[in-house]
């Protein structure tokens, strides 16, 4: 391990727009990014996907910032040497749960283990593409106006996305979805209900087959194996999940079990881009497609997200939006959208550095922790 020491920045980022889904609305994106510095003075970096409340999944920031300081960073006392990611995920795993932090942590270990090197991330991980197809998440209009929403959808499409996703919940589907279909007949669309539904809403969910959607995104709440098997017969909609799938297992769960036929593959989710690449790998190796999931990433967040996007079994677009969908400033140079595609990023590790200035403007705390 060369990596003496890591600082913490968290950064206050305000949205363009505020994003209302099933569990709340955000409209500062409050995140934790991770700076690794090695002896030889190379700074690796990384991106914890935490909410600052746990609203999404159980992690949140200040959460975060205790277990990499005080539970995380110990484990490295044992990766010594020349030792590599797999080591330091072998190392972390004795700390259950917590993937955003291990995600986080390892992440920017292995921004320093590739620049050291010169290797790309893309390349280490076995990317196939140059550039990625991206699609764009919807959240609920505050208003829940369905003209606002057109109009939000229809910037969307003016810009190139190839896919729309309407964040949905009782109440906001059926009406909504209608709406988008008849204005758009062939774009591809899709949900995301962020575990807001129950069993009982499988003939509700069936329903909105009518609408030729790419896929239904979490209907139900993540530990319900069953209940998204229910859903998935009750459904011509090809169930997808993300909150539930934490790890290699459980992406093989879904599939064995037929809870779901389509993987999101997050990051931060399952503990970092190894583990990231092995359920992309499973998946491949299964014909079942995986899509790259966002936490509404800044540019440090989505280059790795863009290299990890470019593995030949993500054969649909990702919420690998471009930086302006997000942010009108962005902590590194932005990630543009051309023809519905964003370039991978070529440089050694993810690529891409915070601008220093922009870095400074936007932090709001930070912490120094030495290694070992
Ligand atoms: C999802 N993301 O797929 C998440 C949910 C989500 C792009 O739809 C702050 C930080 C607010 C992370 C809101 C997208 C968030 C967030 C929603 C993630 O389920
Ligand atoms: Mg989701």
């Amino acid at each position: 391990m060369s990596v003496e020491m890591i600082r913490l920045h968290r950064l206050h980022l305000p949205l363009v727009r505020p994003f209302r889904t099933s569990f709340g609305t955000e409209v500062v994106r409050d995140v934790i990014l991770v700076e690794a510095v090695s002896s030889d003075g190379v700074h690796g970096w990384a991106e914890c996907s935490a909410m600052s409340w746990p609203g999404y999944s159980h992690e949140y920031a200040d959460g975060a910032i205790d277990v990499i300081t005080q539970h995380l960073l110990p484990t490295l006392r044992e990766v010594g040497g020349d030792d590599g990611p797999q080591d330091v995920r072998a190392a972390m795993s004795v700390v259950r749960g917590h993937p955003m932090s291990k995600s986080a942590l390892s992440t920017a270990l292995l921004d320093v283990w590739l620049r050291e090197r010169a290797l790309p991330l893309a390349t280490y991980l076995g990317a196939t593409r140059d550039r990625v197809d991206c699609g764009v998440s919807v959240g609920i209009p505050t208003t829940e106006s369905i003209p606002e929403l057109l109009d939000e959808v229809g910037g969307y499409l003016a810009a190139g996305y190839r896919r729309i996703k309407l964040k949905i919940e009782p109440g906001w589907d059926a009406a909504p979805l209608e709406a988008v279909r008849h204005a758009w007949p062939e774009v591809p669309l899709q949900t995301d209900a962020n575990q807001s539904y129950t069993r009982a809403d499988a003939a509700h969910l069936a329903a909105l087959d009518e609408f030729d959607l790419l896929l239904h995104e979490q209907p139900l709440a993540e530990d319900d194996w069953y209940g998204h098997v229910l859903i998935s017969q009750a459904c011509r909609t090809p169930i997808c999940m993300d909150e539930s799938i934490l790890s290699v297992e459980s992406a093989d769960s879904a599939l064995r079990f037929g809870a779901a036929s389509i993987i999101n593959i997050k990051p931060g989710r399952v503990g970092g881009y190894l583990t990231a690449r092995d359920i992309h790998d499973l998946c491949w190796s299964r014909s079942a497609p995986v899509w790259c999931g966002g936490m509404l990433e800044t540019g440090i967040g989505r280059a790795a997200n863009i290299a990890l996007a470019a593995l030949p079994g993500f054969t649909l677009p990702g919420d690998t939006s471009a930086s302006n969908r997000y942010y009108e400033v962005d902590v590194t140079e932005p990630f543009v959208l051309d023809d519905g595609q964003i370039a991978v990023p070529t440089g050694a590790g993810i690529g891409v550095d915070p601008i220093p200035e922009v870095l400074a403007d936007l932090t709001v705390w930070s912490t120094e922790v030495r290694v070992g």
